[in-house]
């Protein structure tokens, strides 16, 4: 039975019943029986395997197919009205033609499978921030990763109600996960999604990057808010205020580790903490003081487990030991456990590598195989973490004080730097960039351009997103939060990191909460107000004033070298560059020739 009698909602679910061809029809209603019932069912046919109650209460391990393990952007499209409006860095498709292929390859594809429909809120359920989408799934694994990722079931449907139209379609299915005809089509006029042959959860769960980023960041733009690719965090100083911070970096910077970090012990026993509002998404609205204030709309983290251990993220191990569902990592048959590279040192011996095959994990690891896939991920409650925000649920979000981008630069971005005013910092956050590792692509130090680490997930021309951030600056006003630049990355001559990073980033984060409330000074560069050395606290740090000296530094012979880049990339936006952003470029390059 319907748990809605909302028209829109209804007579689309039966357009797509009609098209998809599905022998049952389930609708998720949230209940923990309903949830528990279809974790057996997956667990029968092997979809998922459970793991051991005592050590891991309520966790699965899922295992993709080899072909399917990682978003794809090759195969990802803007369904625009016009190429134009998906801009240079989308991949565009006329609509009606991208309906067509996708109804082409998914039409009848549900025949003799169940269809999941899954009713769920990106936001506390009820917040203005909030939207609704529905997705349409013939995986279970699907709707055990949406129950963790988003609030869902029937308690959106009746906050909804029975009149709106605005709410987000999504149609999954997983055909026959053949790379050649996979797509995940977002087409942002429709407010809709589509997404077929994968299994992946980018690619998939459909509230996360499709919804809560491509889609949410056109409504944003046509709406007057913001949707972006950033953690919040709130630190607490001894006097019990919390401040609260965005960030955006590239994937694979450090944003989890970030949002969840620990404060090194000069801090922590003076009363400082850290609070995680969030670890990937944010949706971002001028209060009615004025102010711009954040929600995470998500309700759990789908994170790397590669990397993750009781040094690098202990509150991130932590939210996966209980009600989580790990997805190609290793299996240790011995205790029915899970491990991935970098969670300790002691590859199980009695293991199950990713694609499932039985091995000896010391000797399979020693011949350089992977026991875990390097994108294997964790699906964890937020409610786990052991440092998540009191106002995670919060229906009116968090005020920010301050905007931080980020990226791996060897040599030229300092550890941080502050903009001189809003244009500039978004000038700033445009021209993000990341220099790939020798791990990634064999070709070092390639300067990857990700504007605001919103490449892969704008879903409109990216000048007129630009525009969009200039003309929230103006609103804001001088209630603007301040927009710092942060670089964990820099290395000496020997390749090797300079900056601890980790936990002592607070004391980075520590200088921009005194920045934005005025209490310290900083020094005027051509590139924005770098710390005096004096102003990072270096307490309990094996650092010298040297050392910092160092990783502050602005080199202008590099930015000098920095520039025909930008040009190059901005070109690609021809008139569409908004104004203000071309007379930033213009300000730096008259700067650095002072
Ligand atoms: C992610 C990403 O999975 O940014 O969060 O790639
Ligand atoms: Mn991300």
């Amino acid at each position: 039975m319907a748990l809605t009698e909302n028209k829109s909602m209804l007579s689309w679910i039966d357009e797509m019943t009609e098209l998809m061809k599905p022998s049952e029809i389930v609708w998720i209603d949230g209940s923990e029986e309903q949830l528990e019932q279809l974790r057996k069912q997956a667990c029968q046919s092997g979809e998922l395997i459970k793991l051991n109650e005592e050590k891991l209460p309520g966790c699965y391990l899922h295992r993709t197919k080899p072909n399917d393990v990682a978003r794809v952007e090759a195969r990802t499209f803007i369904c625009a009205n016009s190429k134009e409006e998906a801009g240079p860095t989308n991949n565009w498709m006329e609509p009606s033609e991208a309906y067509k292929m996708l109804y082409d390859i998914a039409r009848g594809r549900y025949a003799g499978r169940t269809m999941y429909i899954i009713p769920y809120s990106m936001g506390p359920i009820g917040s203005e921030f909030s939207k609704v989408g529905i997705e349409l799934t013939d995986s279970i694994y699907v709707v055990l990763n949406m129950a963790i990722m988003t609030r869902m079931g029937k308690a959106v449907l009746d906050a909804f109600g029975n009149e709106s139209n605005d709410w987000v379609r999504g149609l999954h299915a997983t055909c026959d996960i053949d790379e050649e005809k996979r797509y995940i089509c977002q087409f942002p006029q429709d407010n809709t999604i589509i997404s077929v042959n994968s299994a992946y959860g980018g690619n998939v769960l459909l509230g996360k990057k499709c919804f809560a980023l491509r889609i949410a960041s056109y409504q944003g733009w046509k709406e007057g808010w913001m949707a972006e690719h950033m953690l919040i965090l709130g630190l607490e100083n001894p006097q019990g205020e919390i401040k609260y911070v965005c960030a955006a970096f590239p994937s694979a910077c450090g944003k989890t580790n970030l949002a969840m970090l620990i404060p090194p012990e000069v801090y922590k026993s003076k009363g400082y903490k850290v609070w995680c509002v969030g670890d990937d998404i944010s949706w971002l609205r001028i209060g009615p003081d004025g102010r711009l204030w954040a929600i995470n709309p998500e309700n759990g983290f789908f994170g790397v487990a590669p990397g993750t251990n009781a040094k690098s993220n202990p509150n991130a191990l932590a939210s996966t030991r209980k009600n989580t569902i790990f997805t190609n990592v290793a299996q240790n048959l011995d205790d029915n456990t899970v491990w991935w590279e970098g969670l300790d040192k002691n590859p199980p011996v009695n293991a199950v590598e990713w694609k499932g095959a039985h091995v000896n994990g010391p000797e399979f690891t020693a011949q350089g195989n992977k026991l875990a896939h390097p994108n294997s991920r964790f699906t964890a409650p937020a409610k786990n973490c052991p440092c998540v925000s009191s106002e995670f649920d919060s229906t009116t979000g968090v005020p920010i004080s301050a905007i931080v981008f980020g990226g791996r630069r060897a040599k030229t971005a300092p550890l941080v730097y502050q903009s001189r005013d809003w244009n500039h910092g978004v000038f700033v956050g445009s021209t993000m960039a990341s220099e790939t590792t020798a791990a990634a692509t064999g070709a070092v130090g390639v300067v990857r351009r990700d504007p605001m680490a919103m490449i892969p997930f704008c879903g409109y021309n990216m000048a007129y997103y630009w525009q969009h951030w200039i003309d929230m600056g103006e609103k804001l006003g001088d209630k603007a939060p301040k927009i710092f630049h942060v670089n964990w990355f820099r290395t000496d001559d020997e390749g090797n990191f300079v900056w601890p990073g980790f936990g002592d980033n607070l004391r980075v984060l520590d200088w921009i909460i005194k920045r934005c409330e005025g209490k310290v000074g900083a020094k005027e560069t051509a590139i924005g107000y770098v710390p005096e050395v004096d102003d990072i606290n270096l307490d309990g740090l094996d650092f010298t004033k040297e050392d910092l000296a160092g990783v502050l530094n602005v080199d202008t012979d590099l930015w000098k070298a920095e520039i025909p880049g930008i040009k190059e990339f901005y070109a690609k936006f021809g008139d569409k560059l908004p104004e203000k952003l071309q007379a930033e470029l213009d300000t730096l390059e008259a700067k650095l020739a002072e």
